[in-house]
Parts: structure tokens; sequence; C-alpha cells
């Protein structure tokens, strides 16, 4: 079992079954990583999205991967960032450990995320690359035989960096 981070688009990436999208409620779609996986999966995506009634926040939801280089996509909506007292880190532990669930309960043993809410949705990405990497190694002490590799995949240096440092402290 394997963890790691790579710098770049996670649409490009060949050495994962499934990718996690940082999506909205609507699961509809929209700009950041969601946009690029929408137009990366054609839009066979879009349509499969709309049979799904939506996602609330900290959920997640699993669909085909389409033009995608991978076999699913799993939907998870990251909180919006309000200052850090609004429950915000709990719902973003949510967001990775029911994005895990959804990878074991379809048999996907390499996964990659994004660093879900740190975009549009403004949470800082310090914090928030501590609740990921704590809460995947958390979930992975109970569901480490369903995994062989989990990989963050970063789109900028100053966020690769963010992960580094916990990963490595
Ligand atoms: N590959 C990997 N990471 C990416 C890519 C990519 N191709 N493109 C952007 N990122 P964001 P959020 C990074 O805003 O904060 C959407 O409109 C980006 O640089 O995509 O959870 C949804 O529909 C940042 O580090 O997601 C929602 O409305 C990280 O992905 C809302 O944005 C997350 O940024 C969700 O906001």
């Amino acid at each position: 079992m394997e963890i790691k981070l790579v710098l770049g688009d996670i649409t490009r990436l060949t050495d994962v079954d499934a990718i996690v999208n940082a999506a909205n409620n609507s699961l509809l779609g929209g700009g950041g990583v969601d946009g690029a996986i929408h137009r990366a999966a054609g839009p066979e995506l879009l349509e499969e999205c709309r049979t799904l009634n939506g996602c609330a926040t900290g959920e997640a939801k699993t669909t085909k991967a389409y033009n995608l280089p991978c076999r699913y996509v799993i939907h998870t909506v990251g909180p919006i960032w309000h200052g850090g007292s609004s429950n915000e880190a709990s719902l973003l532990a949510d967001c990775y450990r029911n994005s895990l669930i959804e990878a074991q309960k379809n048999g996907a043993r390499r996964v990659a995320f994004p660093s879900i809410s740190t975009g549009v949705y403004g949470y800082p990405v310090d914090k928030a690359a501590e609740v990921a990497i704590k809460t995947v190694k958390d979930v992975l002490r109970s569901m480490s035989s369903s995994f062989d590799l989990i990989e963050w995949c970063l789109f900028d240096n100053r966020t690769y960096n963010a992960y580094e440092t916990v990963l490595k402290g």
C-alpha cells in the first residue's frame, strides 16, 4: 500500500482506477477540477450525473469515467470555508472517508484525490492538507487491504508543498 503526491492534472493520470472530483451539491459541473474532469470525460458524464439527484456536502457518489483513462469518477462535495467554526474540518474528513468507501465498494484499489475545497471553496491549503492526510491514514488503518495506491494529484507547487510538509512531517 503506497501513498504518494504528484504535481499535475488529475485528468491525465494513468496509474489509478478512480479519480475523485471536487464537485458541488448539484453534481452538474462547474469550474476548477470539476470543469476539467467533465471536459476530459465528455458529455456522457453529465448525463449520468443528472440521474444522481445531487450530493450532500461530505458525501460521495460514483459514476463511470467515460473518456478518462481511469474506470470511475467519485464525486464528492467539499465544504465552503466560512472561517473554520462551521464544521468545515469534519465535513472535509467526511469527503475523504466517504470517497474511500465508494472506491472500496467498486473495487477501485488505486485512487487519486485532488486538493478538495482549497480552490473556489477557499479552504486554507495547510489546514486542508492536515485533514486530508490524517483522515486517509486513519481510514487505511481499517481498510488497507482494499487499496494498493492512494495519491494526491496537486495542481500547483504551493499546494504540493503544503501536502508534502504534512505527509513528511
Ligand atoms: N487537476 C488537479 N487539480 C486541479 C485541476 C486539475 N485538472 N484543476 C484545478 N485543480 P477547485 P473546490 C485544483 O476550485 O475548492 C467547482 O466549480 C485547484 O487548483 O476545483 O473544492 C465545483 O463545481 C485546487 O488546488 O475545487 C464547485 O462549485 C483544487 O483543485 C467548486 O469548484 C480544488 O479547487 C468546488 O471548489
